[in-house]
């Protein structure tokens, strides 16, 4: 509890036994209370009865085998001025790599980031990340709320799809939730804060060294494959995936040499 909240730099850390969704909450509280939880607050949920996917679809979260968290942010830089909103769309990549890195550190594992919001590991999802933006209380900034949902501990027949997977599955032994959850608090807080210290530029070079789009490029298995994308209304685009714009868009080379900007929030499926 507080010794994480600390070590993560956290404003707020709660952890409650059911809810419908820790997105829908913390959403709703941003609305409500103009800094009520601070910049960085967190909620955890042991079971979601109401677990939100992208576009309406439902998340499933499990007690007791499935991680649901959630970040509420009201990004400031340095000076205190709010963060200019164009930034925004980094953060859901840089909730993928904090998740990439906690993997690796709670269990060994090498994980990818499919664009434009899951995490892979072998091709299989492990977890799902929802970003969505809030209105401030009071015509305030807007605020972000990053939902990760985590399979953790599931075995094969709990998955709800077969191209899920779990981090117990993948690493061949049971990893506490409470190991992932900390690795991945500590990383995301201490990428939060390396971002919101360069005011939000994504080509600004950050503790590691490299920019935030170079890092998330490192990561993106989607890149230089080729891809199906499902645009709303049914259209698709095919094409070679061959890099990523300055807001986190995918970059996609069709065959007969067009070439197109997906916004994140335009896909419905993305398939290899
Ligand atoms: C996502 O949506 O992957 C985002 C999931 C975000 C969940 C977190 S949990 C904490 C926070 N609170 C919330 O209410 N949500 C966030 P999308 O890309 O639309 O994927 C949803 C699809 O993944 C579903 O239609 C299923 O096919 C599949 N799916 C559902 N549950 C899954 C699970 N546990 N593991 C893997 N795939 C799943």
């Amino acid at each position: 509890g507080p010794d994480l909240a600390s070590a993560a730099g956290l404003s707020r850390l709660e952890v409650v036994d059911e809810i419908g969704s820790t997105n829908t909450e913390l959403a709703r509280l941003a609305a409500v209370e103009p800094d009520g939880w601070g910049d960085l607050s967190v909620l955890v949920a042991e079971h979601q009865s109401a677990g939100r996917g992208r576009l309406q679809r439902h998340w499933e979260s499990p007690t007791g085998t499935s991680l649901s968290v959630s970040v509420l942010l009201r990004p400031r830089s340095r000076s205190g001025r709010p963060l200019p909103t164009q930034g925004y769309s980094w953060f859901s990549p840089l909730a993928a790599l904090a998740l990439r890195e906690a993997l690796a550190e709670a269990a060994g594992l090498e994980a990818g980031v499919k664009w434009p919001n899951d995490v892979v590991i072998a091709g299989r999802k492990v977890s799902g990340i929802l970003a969505q933006l809030a209105p401030g209380a009071h015509g305030g900034p807007p605020a972000v709320v990053l939902g990760t949902g985590i399979n953790v501990g599931q075995t094969e027949d709990e998955l709800p799809v077969p191209t899920a997977t779990s981090v117990a599955i993948e690493a061949g032994r049971p990893v506490a939730r409470e190991a992932v959850l900390t690795a991945y608090l500590k990383a995301f807080g201490r990428r939060y804060r390396e971002f919101c210290a360069v005011d939000g530029d994504p080509d600004a070079p950050l503790v590691a060294g490299r920019g935030l789009v170079g890092q998330v490029q490192d990561a993106t298995i989607t890149l230089g494959k080729r891809v199906r994308v499902e645009l709303p209304g049914g259209r698709f685009l095919e094409g070679r995936a061959t890099g990523l714009d300055p807001h986190g868009a995918l970059l996609v080379l069709e065959d007969d040499g067009s070439r197109h900007a997906v916004a994140a929030g335009d896909v419905v499926h993305l398939r290899p």
